[in-house]
């Protein structure tokens, strides 16, 4: 069986890299998800697609999570036979946590897809503020995506292929916008695992919220310049499915740039999911007119 592990920040793009390149595959492709929210939303966007998804619940890989990640990936192929295996972890996720799992279930055909948030890595790598996150994502990755070259310039895109080619020389390198590639995704198999000289762990706090059924779109929009404005504290990626009074649609706020999209297809429940500092939850839900549905940390 192939594994594809795609990782990357909170928000660089790996949901719509699933999407692009895995979803009218001819192998037989289960795509095993790690959101970072109590009730994620990324599994229902794959799903939609006719893809056969399975959610890992919200945690960090590297630490509690990893027996239950080999457990789940065990009945995956049990239950599912799958001929390719796409995981993608939660943008908070230590990819070389996922590689250890995958080398104690004795997989051979590994690939990493790392994808890099242009419009954010030189001020996150430059201040250290995510630790040894994206050495991690780098040094593991054999096919590595610049995306969102579209928010950044040229000038900052060769200094991030610069850093990326200090960190991996090896790696394969792409600039993408929304993650399209010129080529099929070549062949770069996994030798070993590496891990970074210094662990890291965030202390992210999540929260989710239900939301109920024909609320007015403007509210939602108004409530997400709110959590890219920093009134609901420090909201570093939020996520809805919502059926609003205008439709349904899809809502997502990446480090203060929001993506509102129709969503065709159908979801079970709206619903709000956000990672950040200090989430002001009582505000939130005040806005919202709602009780917290399921709240963490
Ligand atoms: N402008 C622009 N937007 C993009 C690009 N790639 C992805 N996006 C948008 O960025 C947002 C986040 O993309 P996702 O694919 O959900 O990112 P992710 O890494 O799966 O996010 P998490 O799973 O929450 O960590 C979505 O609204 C995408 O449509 C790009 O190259 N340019
Ligand atoms: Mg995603």
């Amino acid at each position: 069986m192939k594994t594809t592990v795609v990782c990357g920040l909170l928000g660089s793009g790996k949901t719509t890299f699933i999407k692009r390149h895995f979803l009218s595959n001819e192998l037989k492709t289960v795509v095993l998800v790690n959101d970072f929210g109590s009730v994620g939303i990324d599994g229902e966007i794959i799903s939609n697609t006719g893809t056969e998804t399975v959610e890992l619940p919200s945690g960090c890989v590297c630490c509690t999570l990893k027996f239950d990640l080999i457990t789940t990936i065990e009945k995956i192929l049990k239950e599912l036979k799958p001929e390719r295996l796409v995981i993608e972890p939660s943008g908070v996720a230590s990819v070389s946590g996922i590689l250890e799992a995958l080398e104690i279930l004795k997989f051979n055909d590994i690939t990493v897809v790392g994808i890099i948030d242009a419009s954010e890595f030189l001020e996150f790598y430059g201040s250290g503020m995510y630790g040894s996150f994206f050495e991690d994502q780098i040094i593991n990755s054999g096919i590595l995506l610049i995306n969102k070259i579209d928010f950044s310039n040229s000038a900052d895109v060769a200094k991030i292929a610069a850093t990326v080619a200090c960190i991996n020389p090896a790696a394969i390198v792409y600039k993408t916008v929304n993650t399209l590639m010129d080529s099929a995704l070549p062949e770069a198999k996994l030798k070993a695992v590496r891990k970074p000289e210094s662990s890291f762990h965030f202390g992210f706090d999540t929260t989710a919220l239900s939301l109920k059924h024909g609320m007015p779109f403007d509210e939602i929009e108004n409530l997400f310049c709110g959590l890219a404005n920093g009134t609901y504290g420090n909201i570093v990626r939020a996520k809805a499915l919502i059926h609003t009074n205008r439709g349904a649609y899809r809502f997502d706020l990446s480090y203060g740039k929001t993506d509102i999209v129709p969503f065709e297809g159908g979801f079970t429940r709206g619903r709000l999911v956000l990672i950040g500092e200090k989430i002001n939850r009582i505000s939130l839900t005040k806005a919202l007119g709602m009780p917290a549905l399921h709240q963490t940390g």
